[in-house]
């Protein structure tokens, strides 16, 4: 079974799901609201029916995600601790992944114990051969709204709470807080929905975005005081060194949404970051106001993503990174820019 943004027949896909006991939920690394969202929501639908359901993510759960888990639902993957119980899975769904390899050494597993698998996603894949089933709908904001689409279809009753609130969690932080283009009705409806059924919204919100911790406060004063302007303004990029983050004694999450914030100036169409990763390759990625698309300029540096936020893994030392990506970045929106104007 495979869709590529087409309508899904939420039907046949339950019944898929519904043959299988023991099923495992997982999501890439450094998983995001959508993710774990995702994952929390049809958790609890699962567990309601009688499966035998783990969620198992290769990355330990972010902590401003901790009110998704009081029930302890959410395992770091650990080989020694799951192989046993991975043996007996019937089914792997994986959300909101982009690239499979996101989801690293449980790629392994999955091929150890030759385990089914389903792909449920709103990433454009050029990597499908992990998938017996790929479900992709590109013109979804989030994969939480695909659950929300599934659980609508297959519930007698309505949507429980819990899920309600990973599906919420999962649409408010993949559209920017109902701010970003993705926005639609349908995310309203699941806001209304969860406001209706009782969730504490503003506490989502505070837990998630209102939690800085004060490394991330200090890379964001570095990087600001050295961001660079091209092309009159359009286009604004920063690094994030390995110095800047051992000064700074931050981690990866404390470096999420400062593109979103570049994006934000008033002018800017494109924010562009530079993340050092190693010695040896650094992680960029794309904002685009929705002006001029960014996931070919991601294509062609290896990577991918959607039209105006994508990203790519780049091999090579900081200088020689910010080097090709500043210039092909330059050479493309300058493209895209003069086709505006003719
Ligand atoms: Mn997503």
């Amino acid at each position: 079974m495979h869709y590529n943004n087409i309508p899904i027949d939420w039907n046949a896909v339950h019944g898929i799901i519904d043959q299988a006991n023991t099923i495992m939920l997982t999501t890439h690394e450094n998983p995001d609201g959508d993710g774990l969202g995702s994952e929390s929501a049809l958790y609890y639908h699962l567990i309601e029916n009688g499966k035998d359901v783990r969620i198992v993510n290769y990355s330990p759960l972010p902590i401003q995600y901790d009110y998704l888990n009081v029930d302890n639902i959410f395992d770091c993957y650990d080989k020694s601790a799951h192989d046993s119980w991975l043996s007996k899975v019937d089914l792997v769904i994986i959300f909101d992944v982009g690239d499979y390899v996101r989801i690293r050494t449980l790629v392994d597993a999955i091929e150890k114990h030759g385990l089914n698998t389903m792909n449920i996603d709103h990433h454009p894949h050029t990597n499908n051969d992990l998938f017996n089933y790929n479900l992709v709908d590109l013109s979804a904001a989030a994969t939480g709204c695909m659950v929300y689409d599934y659980l609508k279809v297959v519930r007698d009753e309505p949507i429980v709470k819990k899920s309600l609130e990973g599906i919420y969690t999962a649409v408010m932080t993949d559209t920017g807080c109902f701010r970003y283009s993705n926005t639609d009705t349908k995310c309203h409806e699941i806001a209304t929905q969860s406001l209706n059924a009782g969730i504490e919204t503003h506490m989502i919100y505070q837990r998630i975005y209102e939690n800085s911790t004060k490394s991330r406060i200090k890379l964001m004063g570095d990087f600001l005081s050295n961001l660079k302007y091209e092309l009159n303004g359009s286009l604004a990029w920063f690094m994030i060194t390995r110095e800047m983050m051992e000064n700074a004694n931050g981690q990866k999450s404390d470096i999420e949404g400062f593109s979103d914030l570049v994006r934000s100036i008033s002018g800017v169409e494109v924010a562009l970051m530079i993340f050092e990763q190693d010695t040896s390759s650094c992680r960029i990625n794309f904002r685009s106001k929705g002006k001029y698309s960014v996931n070919n300029i991601a294509k062609s540096l290896g990577g991918g993503g959607h039209a105006f936020a994508a990203g790519a893994l780049i091999s090579g030392k900081l200088g020689d990174v910010i080097e090709k990506t500043v210039n092909i970045t330059k050479r493309s929106l300058k493209n895209q820019i003069n086709g505006d104007a003719k």
